[in-house]
């Protein structure tokens, strides 16, 4: 019997792209469910019950939360293109860095607002140089080497939203000056072409966070 696949998501969320990719790098075919977050339905609130959020993969009909356990799953059930690798301290380095994307610099760049606070934007920055100097060390084109892992997947808000995000609250720190190395990452990661087909709209991605920081028609 074929596998049923389902994807509830919504085009705008980094979280859903990560899902996204890693079902293009190993070619699945899934049907996607798009979510008003702002009015979620029934069976997102069925299958993610405890946290309420997309994006939740629904597999043979058993759901699965959270993205990063979502891109571990697909990587487990669907061979081909690996998103972990395979020696199991290179594995643990890899959800390490996941993790620290997850706990301390996304949320550290997303408390970047509109007014550019001076200490939020240096906290920001103190992330993004450690992962500038993490590209640094490796010395390779990718954090997964010359092929996209976990890492670069779990770290696409950075390589696509975060220039949109600047753009709309007139703040830039992520610049090619000060991140030599992680924006090149950026520009390489955002230009493969498994990454390239999930991405958003840049205008529409632009004209929310212009809602967010409350401007209207981008002023
Ligand atoms: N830790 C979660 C975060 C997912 C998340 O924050 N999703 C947002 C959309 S980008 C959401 O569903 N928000 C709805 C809500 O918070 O009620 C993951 O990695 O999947």
């Amino acid at each position: 019997m074929a596998d049923e696949v389902k994807l509830y998501g919504a085009r705008g969320s980094p979280f859903v792209c990560r899902v996204k990719i890693a079902l293009n790098m190993k070619g699945i075919k899934y049907e996607n469910f798009e979510e008003d977050i702002f009015n979620k339905s029934a069976d997102l609130l069925k299958y993610n019950p405890v946290h309420k959020k997309i994006p939740v993969l629904v597999h043979n009909g058993n759901p699965i939360s959270e993205s990063l356990v979502i891109l571990e799953y697909i990587d487990d059930v669907w061979k081909g293109v690996p998103i972990l690798p395979q020696h199991s301290y290179e594995r643990s380095v890899a959800r390490f860095w996941a993790k620290f994307l997850d706990e301390k610099c996304i949320p550290a760049l997303k408390d970047v607002g509109s007014n550019g606070d001076e200490k939020v934007v240096a906290k920001a920055c103190e992330q993004l140089q450690i992962l500038e100097n993490e590209l640094k060390v490796k010395g390779t084109k990718f954090f997964g080497g010359d092929n996209i892992n976990l890492i670069d997947i779990a770290a696409v808000f950075i390589a696509y939203w975060l220039a949109i995000r600047e753009e709309a609250a007139g703040i830039k720190f992520f610049t090619e000056d000060k991140f030599p190395k992680l924006t090149k990452w950026a520009d390489d990661f955002v230009n493969c072409q498994v990454v390239k087909d999930t991405l958003p709209p840049r205008e529409r991605t632009l004209a929310f966070y212009n809602k967010m920081f409350g401007k209207i028609n981008g002023v």
